[in-house]
């Protein structure tokens, strides 16, 4: 038995992954033979709705000054977060008196919206080297992880804020409650707390089990979200669904009782309902679907070599990281993975050991297949790549299903 994070009730895991080495510990070969380890196991808690991994590893070892993710390295997201940043804007009529945090700012992807619109923000970073990017843009960041005692110290050398936004953030802190309290401290009467992460909806629905690693302690629904918000005398008033990283939602939370709650929010409840969100059942077949994915997949790529194709893959994802590791997909059966982060170069995946190399040696590979571990931004890469693939290469993807194309 766990102990929930949200509510301490107890649950049991509903699906083990076994040990995971942290998703984006890329190596050098020397390396290899001191890498970390955790079980990786998600449950889901009866009481509160709330979808988690049962252990975590320490926060330091995930995000620090060698932090392999850099938001910036898709077009499609920077324009989403341009969008994202003008549509607070005129939410909250925000100008040049306003005050606007995000926690976990990354590279300043989205702040270098409010700076070019000359509405002062903040930025909360921890890990230094993704933080030292959004700085030389010009933004303020303060390098550390946010929490209440962070919060407490933000509100005496600054206004209480307007906006506070957060990407692909909120999912990775296992203190959550600190993060609320903090919220609650820093957000003016009519503030909003906005913020996007996978949504558990799509997740079942699609059976992207690799959105679940080490930094994504919780997959979010809204009847987890309003749950958690309630805890804090917060409420959820809005919800909007993205199509960014498979498929996320966008919360919106505000004090309790001082905003109109959108009608989408019960809508999204109801449905969460319909579908079984909160019933154990839904995680159970999540399961199986995941193991008929591993099967189909691993059968490909065994046929693939027993055939002699060339096969790589494109992008060093995070969520690659559960993939290779729960399937045992290693350099045997594909050669090496194309990316154009250079911190991730001439390094090897973790726990696979599958050499990551410059994506500028992509096209001179001439692979047969290409197995797309970025797999949320196919329409980005499909298109930028169609060319070059044409009709004797081809795309192998495994969300929903294992497709070759
Ligand atoms: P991408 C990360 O997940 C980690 P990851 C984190 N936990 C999270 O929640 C989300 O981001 C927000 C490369 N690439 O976005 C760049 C190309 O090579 O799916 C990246 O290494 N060529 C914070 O790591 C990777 O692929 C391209 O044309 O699963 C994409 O990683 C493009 C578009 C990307 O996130
Ligand atoms: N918002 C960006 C970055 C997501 S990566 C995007 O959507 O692309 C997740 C980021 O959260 C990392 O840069 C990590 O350093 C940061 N992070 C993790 N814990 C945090 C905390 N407690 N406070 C602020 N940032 C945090």
């Amino acid at each position: 038995m766990s102990k929930c994070l949200i509510c301490s009730d107890n649950f049991n895991p509903f699906v083990d992954f076994g040990n995971m080495p942290i998703a984006n510990a890329f190596s050098l070969k020397e390396e290899l033979f001191n890498e970390y380890t955790f079980a990786m196991k998600v449950g889901f808690c009866e009481n509160c709705n709330m979808v988690q991994l049962v252990e975590q590893p320490d926060r330091e070892k995930m995000f620090h000054e060698n932090y392999a993710f850099f938001s910036s390295t898709s077009n499609y997201m920077i324009n989403h977060f341009n969008d994202f940043a003008s549509s607070v804007i005129s939410l909250q009529n925000l100008n040049e008196n306003s005050f606007v945090l995000e926690v976990g700012c990354n590279d300043g992807i989205m702040l270098q919206s409010f700076l070019s619109n000359k509405i002062p923000c903040l930025g909360i970073e921890p890990s230094q080297n993704v933080a030292n990017v959004a700085m030389e843009k010009g933004i303020e960041v303060i390098t550390e992880f946010f929490d209440q005692p962070l919060a407490q110290h933000i509100s005496k050398i600054h206004q209480k804020a307007d906006a506070i936004l957060s990407a692909n953030v909120m999912c990775h802190i296992p203190y959550i409650h600190s993060i609320y309290d903090g919220v609650k401290t820093l957000l003016k009467d009519d503030g909003v707390f906005i913020f996007e992460d996978p949504y558990l909806g799509e997740i079942i629905e699609k059976t992207s089990f690799d959105q679940i690693y080490d930094e994504h302690v919780f997959l979010f629904s809204a009847l987890s979200i309003s749950y958690l918000a309630n805890v804090h005398d917060l409420e959820l008033v809005n919800v909007e669904p993205q199509i960014t990283h498979g498929g996320s939602m966008r919360y919106t939370i505000a004090h309790k009782g001082l905003k109109k709650v959108s009608k989408n929010v019960n809508r999204l409840i109801e449905k969460e309902k319909a579908i079984g969100l909160d019933k154990k059942l839904a995680y159970m077949s999540f399961t199986k679907s995941v193991d008929k994915i591993k099967d189909d997949l691993i059968g490909l790529l065994t046929r693939l070599k027993n055939e002699g194709k060339k096969v790589v893959a494109y992008g060093a994802t995070s969520k690659s990281t559960t993939v290779t590791n729960y399937f045992g997909i290693t350099p045997d059966l594909v050669d090496c993975i194309y990316d154009t982060t250079p911190i991730k170069q001439n390094k090897y995946s973790p726990g696979a050991h599958i050499p990551v190399l410059p994506y500028s040696q992509f096209r001179e590979s001439n692979p047969d297949y290409v197995l797309l571990f970025a797999w949320n931004h196919a329409e980005e890469i499909m298109k930028k790549e169609s060319d070059y693939m044409g009709k004797k290469r081809h795309w192998i993807t495994y969300i929903p299903d294992v497709k070759v194309s």
